[in-house]
């Protein structure tokens, strides 16, 4: 019920979220936070030239893990999902930046570790589906849903980067 509500609002309520002002959701799972994994995956965000715009480290309530992955509620890996999701904080960011949402998911790579380039994060740094250390919004749409889910509106900063002139 709330995450119908949450969906009609994000539809209706698009604060310009187009262009350089585009946001993805990005979430580092509990594995990337055993191993150490936030300060390379940070680092590649930044370095691409996005802007971090929401950061935080959290142990998820089981019920938000179900609403966010609702779609996948008939699988029959969504108990295991929703288990390895629960079983240690993740870091959950909000990334800002021309065609983040669509860059952002190449730079993650394919859901499978094994279908994934070398060079892209889950290439680089995970073997097995069920453990493949992060999550980004697959599509503009779903991101609005997820930011609005994960993140209150007073999380997400306005600021001005000093490089936004030699990136864009
Ligand atoms: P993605 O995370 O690439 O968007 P998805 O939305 O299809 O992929 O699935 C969400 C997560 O569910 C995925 O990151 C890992 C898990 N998952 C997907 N397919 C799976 C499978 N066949 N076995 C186990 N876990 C799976
Ligand atoms: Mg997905």
């Amino acid at each position: 019920m709330i995450f119908l509500f949450m969906s009609i609002f994000a539809r209706f309520f698009q604060p310009g979220w187009t262009g350089v002002n585009e946001r993805t959701f990005i979430a580092v799972k509990p594995d990337g936070v055993q191993r150490k994994l936030v300060g390379e995956i940070v680092r590649r965000f930044e370095k691409k030239g996005f802007k971090l715009v929401g950061f935080k480290l959290e142990q998820v309530p089981e019920d938000l893990l179900r609403e966010h992955y609702w779609d996948l509620r008939n699988k029959p890996f969504f108990s295991s999902l929703i288990r390895y999701m629960s079983s240690g904080p993740v870091v959950a960011m909000v990334w800002q930046g021309l065609d983040v949402v669509k860059t952002a998911r190449k730079m993650l790579g394919e859901t499978n570790p094994a279908d994934s380039l070398p060079g892209t994060i889950r290439g680089d740094f995970c073997v097995e589906v069920g453990k493949n250390v992060i999550h980004g919004s697959d599509s503009v749409e779903s991101a609005q849903k997820e930011i609005s889910l994960w993140f209150r509106q007073s999380e997400l900063h306005h600021w001005e980067s000093s490089s936004r002139n030699w990136i864009y």
